[in-house]
Parts: structure tokens; C-alpha cells; sequence
């Protein structure tokens, strides 16, 4: 690959900020937490001791501050892996590519992301408004099929493949590096599940409204195959976390027990919970 990219490969704005995320390297701290919703962006950056950039281009909206004396990003990401395949690329671009130039930097730094969702619980026993932390994941998205090197396995994803009875469904599969990762800000998280990634969410997610998905069974399936969560951003952010050399842990809320039909009563305030036990364990 050339060392200099073209100007089609690596688009800016007159301003030098990146195409979809408008912001200049300066704009973002190392520690970024990623929200799918616009509207949770003020609503986390509203504990920050002050609030320096307000940024936002289509469904990205960043503010990047100050939280106990720490410099902190929150910026949002709308829905699916295919804004994070934007978001990733575009974040890493800011650290690890000169703009002015378009050539790589030799110096490779690292960000902590930290995606702080909702999801919906394919096991029964999982309870509404608690906080799930992805320790694998499996992608039932396609964007991972478009790089090369993609594929990390572990037990979880050579039990999937071996016994997912959906040919059509091709998944990708990759896991955190426990070991090693960021896990240590969430020690204390009542749960540590296998979340499943889909590129929508209704059929995609085992939900029928008057059209049918796959089959009737789909959501206990998964859950035979060790599935514990399902939500629409995860497998991208920990595959591309990994390919680009940075560092990413999801923790979801739990707003919604499929098995057992429940929704949380109140998610106003179990969002507020996820906020405030993200910040408190990031920043402590
Ligand atoms: C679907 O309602 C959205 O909610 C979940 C899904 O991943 C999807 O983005 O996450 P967020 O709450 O972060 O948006
Ligand atoms: N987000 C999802 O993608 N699915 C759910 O069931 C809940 C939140």
C-alpha cells in the first residue's frame, strides 16, 4: 500500500476535520465513550466538570471535556455496524494518520473505547436493568467479511460454528482479549455475557411484527449456542478495535428480556444508572 493516501481514500472537510465525524485530532480525548443515541450524548457529557467541544455531523454528535480532572469523549455513533465501520475508521485516522500530509503516522496510539448501549437478554434468567459486559462476541453482521485478517477464535466462536443451524447466516466471529484489554474498569458487572451483533432489529433479532423471521425458534437457538445478549454494534467495534490496535469494552443495559416478553419499567432511570456506573468505573 502507498504511504500517501488520495484524496478520495482519506476525505476531509475544508476545515481538515475527518468527512463523517467533523472533528480534528485535537477535538478527542484517549478515553471515548461510544453511545448509539445522539440524545445519550448530553445526557453523559452533563457530568463532566466542563464541556470544551460540542461537534456533530449527521448522527454524530461529540463533546469532549473534562471529568475529574481527566480529559473524556463522548460521542455518538446512530445505529449498526455500518456507522462504526465510519466511526472506527475515522477515529483512528485522527490518531494514527498525519491529515495535513495523508500518511501515516510511525508513532501508533491507542484509544480506550468504551461502547455503553442498550440490548435485549435471549437468556431467561438475565434480569432487566442490569449491565451486561461483552466478553465475546459473535457478528451475525456482514461488515467484517469486506477486510482481510478478521476472523479470532476462541471456544465460544468454534462452538458456534459448529453448531449453528443457520447456513444463510454467516457469521463472523471474534472475542475480546480478556487478558489483556481494558476489562479491569468493569470488574464488578453483574454480568459477563456472549453477545450476538445483527444488521437490524426486528427479523434480524427474532422479532415478528406481521412479517416472519428466520424461524419461530431463533431466540432459544441462540441462547443453545451460548448467545446471552443481542444488539447491533459490538462485533464491529472489538473487530476493527483489534485490527487498527485499539482497546474496546461494551457494556449494555439490560432494557429488555426476550424470553420472557419483559421490557424495563423505567428506562429513563436505568439509563441514568448505565451512565453513572460507566462514569464512575472509567474516571473513578
Ligand atoms: C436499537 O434500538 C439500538 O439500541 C441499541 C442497539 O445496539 C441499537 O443501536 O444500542 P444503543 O442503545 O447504543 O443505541
Ligand atoms: N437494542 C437491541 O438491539 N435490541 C434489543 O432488544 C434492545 C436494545
Amino acid at each position: 500500500m502507498l504511504n500517501k493516501l488520495a484524496d478520495s481514500e482519506l476525505v476531509l472537510n475544508d476545515d481538515g476535520s475527518v468527512y463523517h465525524l467533523n472533528l480534528l485530532p485535537e477535538d478527542i480525548a484517549n478515553k471515548i465513550i461510544l453511545v448509539g443515541d445522539p440524545d445519550r450524548v448530553p445526557k453523559v457529557s452533563k457530568y463532566f466538570d466542563k464541556v470544551e467541544i460540542k461537534k456533530n455531523k449527521r448522527e454524530f454528535y461529540t463533546h469532549t471535556g473534562t471529568l475529574r480532572g481527566e480529559r473524556i469523549t463522548v460521542m455518538s455513533t446512530g445505529i449498526g455496524t455500518e456507522n462504526i465501520d465510519i466511526v472506527m475508521n475515522e477515529l483512528d485516522a485522527l490518531v494514527n494518520i498525519d491529515l495535513k500530509n495523508k500518511e501515516f503516522k510511525t508513532k501508533h496510539t491507542s484509544l480506550e473505547l468504551f461502547r455503553m448501549g442498550t440490548c435485549g437478554s435471549v437468556n431467561p434468567d438475565i434480569q432487566v436493568d442490569n449491565m451486561l459486559v461483552t466478553q465475546n462476541v459473535v457478528g451475525l453482521d456482514g461488515l467484517m467479511h469486506f477486510y482481510q485478517d478478521y476472523k479470532f477464535e476462541n471456544e465460544f466462536s468454534k462452538h458456534f460454528l459448529a453448531n449453528s443451524p443457520y447456513e444463510k447466516i454467516k457469521p463472523m466471529l471474534y472475542f475480546s482479549d480478556w487478558a489483556e484489554d481494558i476489562s479491569h474498569y468493569y470488574k464488578d458487572a453483574t454480568y459477563l455475557g456472549n453477545t450476538a451483533t445483527f444488521p437490524g432489529f426486528y427479523a434480524p433479532q427474532g422479532r415478528q411484527l406481521r412479517l416472519k423471521a428466520i424461524d419461530d425458534k431463533f431466540l432459544e437457538t441462540l441462547n443453545d449456542l451460548g448467545v446471552t445478549n443481542f444488539e447491533m454494534e459490538t462485533s464491529a467495534i472489538y473487530a476493527l478495535s483489534k485490527l487498527l490496535g485499539h482497546k474496546a469494552i461494551t457494556v449494555n443495559n439490560v432494557i429488555a428480556n426476550r424470553r420472557r416478553g419483559e421490557f424495563s419499567a423505567d428506562h429513563h432511570a436505568s439509563e441514568k444508572n448505565l451512565i453513572n456506573w460507566v462514569l464512575e468505573r472509567i474516571i473513578p
